[in-house]
């Protein structure tokens, strides 16, 4: 039986860190996504899609957007679908008729159980209803292969808040596989839960800030005769969000800036999301001049933002004897007590003024 490990999907994500004609874009592909995991699950005759929370960015999706969502989970029959809602949307309310194959969780505030085909049981409870009595009420059949459908973050110990789940207290308790949402970085190989079982992250299903960098998709597992047979993880977002650090300690003009920062990004797929880091320490006076630098890989991605980490590098040896203006500017920096990096961006702005150039602070 095949069965497909989702979450995280954020549906409606107003994806405020882009400009608005590519966030109105980038907030389609997401939807997108999801309807290509559908649509990949009817066609590769999936079972279950477990839904491990956070399927809508928010309480109160569009009336249009749940529309839609609803349809493409209809249309993915004989798939079902099992949705146990997150910390975004744990007050998702739906007036109007679900699809038949959408199965949620605790109407009742409790764990709820359903039963498959080829001994596979789904168990979930909705994230806000996870307390510490909870734990107690989880009864699973020994004789099943279980799988827990769960939202928030793990901790070896006791629980810290709302959105803690404490693996102790899940242990020998006949869990199989522990689908588990909230942590937008996927879990490549499972961690063990307990002599039985085994839990991990799904990871979101499309990359929307920085803080989401690498390969996103899905897991798709394969049990058979009571076993996790496969579990692979498939790669299947339409862009990746990409994080290069760049170092300009050797350049000298804005050429060479240019230069070592497309040579940085080579490798970038043009459809992907870059942010570049300058980093390093560069003589005083470089023109860095970031808004062309964007500009110009914007050009050449969907997307390219970049942050300046460098810091400039003064040597006061060289100026020592310097009887120029800019020697004497320097020097006089110098006698002042003050923290380094910013005496540092001082001369750097003042050799700059003194060169006549332009000067964005
Ligand atoms: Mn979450």
């Amino acid at each position: 039986m095949k069965i497909i490990h989702t979450g995280d999907v954020h549906l409606g994500s107003a994806m405020r860190n882009l400009p608005p004609e590519k966030a109105r874009l980038r907030k389609e592909e997401i939807i997108d996504g999801f309807r290509r995991l559908c649509a990949y699950a009817k066609a590769q005759g999936v079972a279950a899609v477990l839904i491990a929370g956070d399927l809508f960015d928010e309480n109160t999706p569009t009336t249009s957007l749940k529309k839609e969502v609803f349809s493409m989970i209809a249309e993915a029959k004989p798939a079902c679908f099992f949705y146990v809602s997150g910390n975004h949307d744990d007050e998702f309310s739906y007036s109007e008729a679900l699809p038949e194959n959408l199965y949620l969780f605790s109407q009742n505030h409790g764990w709820k159980s359903y039963d498959l085909p080829e001994n596979v049981t789904i168990t979930g409870l909705d994230s806000k209803y996870l307390d510490e009595g909870k734990y107690k009420e989880l009864s699973l059949k020994k004789d099943r292969f279980n799988i827990v459908v769960l939202h928030g973050d793990i901790s070896q110990g006791e629980r810290k808040n709302t959105e803690t789940i404490s693996l102790r207290r899940l242990q020998n308790n006949h869990i199989d596989y522990l689908a588990l949402g909230h942590i937008h970085i996927p879990t490549l190989t499972a961690e063990r839960l307990d002599s039985r079982g085994t839990y991990r992250y799904c990871g979101c299903l499309e990359g929307r800030g920085f803080d989401e960098c690498g390969k996103k998709g899905f897991f798709l597992l394969n049990v058979a005769d009571g076993k996790l047979e496969s579990e692979t993880f498939l790669s299947f977002s339409k862009r990746e969000l990409i994080e290069i650090r760049v170092d300009i300690s050797a350049c000298n003009t804005y050429y060479d800036v240019e230069r070592t920062a497309f040579s940085a990004v080579q490798n970038v797929k043009r459809e992907n999301v870059v942010r570049l880091i300058l980093v390093g320490q560069h003589t005083a006076g470089l023109k860095k001049d970031l808004p062309l630098l964007s500009h110009r890989l914007c050009e050449n991605f969907f997307f390219a933002k970049i942050s300046d980490e460098s810091r400039v590098f003064i040597d006061y040896a060289a100026f020592l004897n310097d009887l120029s203006e800019r020697g004497e500017f320097v020097r006089e920096v110098g006698r002042y007590e003050m923290n380094e990096e910013i005496r540092s961006e001082i001369i750097d702005v003042g050799l700059k003024a003194l060169a006549g150039e332009e000067i964005d602070l």
